[in-house]
């Protein structure tokens, strides 16, 4: 099922909604966000410069530090008394990184998750569990609302408790699961090991997964736990643009078609930022249009891929993106969650009895990612007092776990062990291969 008729308009009339939404856009940013305004005027734009798509890139970019600048709710368009709801997600350092929506905005996301649970297979006859963490993040709830517009029964399962997320797969006939890619892995082995076949035991069918990439490997692996009726497709979307909603993959299965008719996508060469050719790779750039509370122009995403104008044989006309190979910065997705070394390091930089030298080792254990931060110890007479190493262990624990809603592995070790760098620090070891 196709969900909205903008999905598969011809180019010409995809270009001209988003030429006319786009002036719109620009006019409104200028006059009620001033950081926009400000920046515009520095690089001499006035809105009535934009009078074809061409023009967009005469816009300055905006920055997930901006964010940072403007703390909590300085990009914002509207008053907040016109915000129905807030979401957030990491912020480089300490504070989150807060995203606003007005009730237009609200209906507007939704209707675009529809599209996308759709894509994916998704009919008001399913009945979704919803395995991602309720809270801030964007992922839950918006799944949430996207299923419920299409009239699908939702479960609000949340994240964890694994016997309890299997009886109600089976106890309730699920047929559709929303989680990340990783966690759906796990899931699907615990199952197993319980002597339970989804292909025969359960009704499930259907897998949308989002929040980190889904590699083709990880697919191969989809379909050996849960079983080859199993079509597992994924969607991307951020927090800053709206959340899941942006992109998705229909179940022919070849890149994830961009609701064109809301997001314009560009794509750059992340150290120059010059727009590149379509077709190539670079950094993923978006520009929201019609948004209300956080309308961004030009914004950063910092994830790394390609688009493709060729038609789809779904019937959509929209572009696809390639799955996401990388990052253009230094931020890490573990178990769907953004991470930024130096929210780690703001972190231990403020305990005593540790130095400022860190390593950050990522490995994927038993289908999830662990993560283990070394630190170096200050004063090494710690080492000789179990009691003392593991609660300076424990109170690094819950610092991080606070601070990014992650649980990390501490390795406590002696002063000067670590390796120094004279240049840029390596400190990330990232050994996830293809997501398994
Ligand atoms: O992860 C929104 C989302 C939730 C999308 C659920 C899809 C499903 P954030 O927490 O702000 O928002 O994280 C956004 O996650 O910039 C990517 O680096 C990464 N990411 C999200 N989806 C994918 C994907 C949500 N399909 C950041 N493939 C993005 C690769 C993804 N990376």
């Amino acid at each position: 099922m196709i969900w909205a008729k903008e999905e598969t308009l011809p180019r010409s009339e995809i270009e001209a909604i988003q030429l006319s939404k786009l002036k719109d856009t620009v006019r409104y940013i200028y006059d009620r966000v001033k950081p926009y305004r400000d920046r515009m005027d520095a690089a001499g734009v006035k809105p009535e410069d934009i009078r074809t798509l061409e023009d967009l890139k005469k816009l300055p970019y905006t920055y997930k530090a901006d964010f940072k600048e403007n703390y909590p709710d300085g990009l914002f368009a509207v008053d907040k008394k016109e915000i129905v709801r807030y979401h957030a997600s990491s912020g480089t350092t300490g504070k989150p990184t807060v995203v606003g929506y007005t009730r237009n905005d609200l209906d507007m996301w939704l209707n675009n998750v529809a599209r996308i649970a759709c894509m994916g297979g998704a009919t008001a006859e399913d009945v979704a569990q919803i395995s991602f963490g309720y809270g801030t993040f964007t992922g839950a709830l918006g799944l949430h609302g996207g299923l419920e517009k299409i009239g699908a029964s939702v479960i609000p399962m949340s994240s964890g408790n694994t016997n309890k997320q299997i009886m109600f797969l089976k106890d309730m006939g699920v047929t559709l699961l929303v989680a990340t890619p990783s966690y759906a892995l796990h899931l699907g082995e615990e199952i197993r090991k319980r002597g339970i076949d989804p292909a025969k035991d359960l009704k499930l069918h259907i897998g949308l997964f989002g929040g980190e990439g889904m590699t083709e490997p990880m697919r191969d692996e989809m379909h050996k736990v849960w079983g080859e009726q199993f079509v597992c497709t994924q969607n991307y979307g951020m927090s800053e643009l709206c959340g899941p909603g942006v992109a998705g993959e229909c179940t022919e299965l070849c890149g994830m078609h961009v609701n064109e008719d809301w997001f314009i996508p560009e794509i750059i060469d992340p150290d120059t930022e010059e727009v590149l050719p379509p077709g190539e790779r670079g950094e993923l750039v978006v520009t929201c249009l019609g948004k209300e509370a956080l309308p961004l122009v030009r914004y950063r995403t910092g994830d790394m891929t390609r688009l493709m104008y060729e038609p789809c044989k779904c019937g959509r006309t929209t572009c696809r993106m390639e799955n996401i190979s990388g990052r253009a910065d230094d931020m890490l997705v573990i178990r769907g969650v953004n991470v930024f070394p130096t929210q780690i390091e703001e972190v231990l930089l403020k305990i005593e009895e540790i130095g400022p030298h860190y390593e950050i080792l990522v490995e994927r254990k038993n289908r999830l990612d662990v993560m283990t931060i070394t630190v170096e110890l200050i004063d090494d007479r710690l080492l000789d007092s179990y009691a003392s190493l593991s609660e300076l262990e424990g109170r690094i624990q819950r610092a991080l776990k606070s601070q990014l809603g992650l649980a990390t592995q501490i390795r406590l070790v002696a002063p000067n062990s670590l390796k120094r760098f004279e240049g840029k620090a390596k400190r990330v070891t990232d050994l996830r291969k293809d997501g398994l």
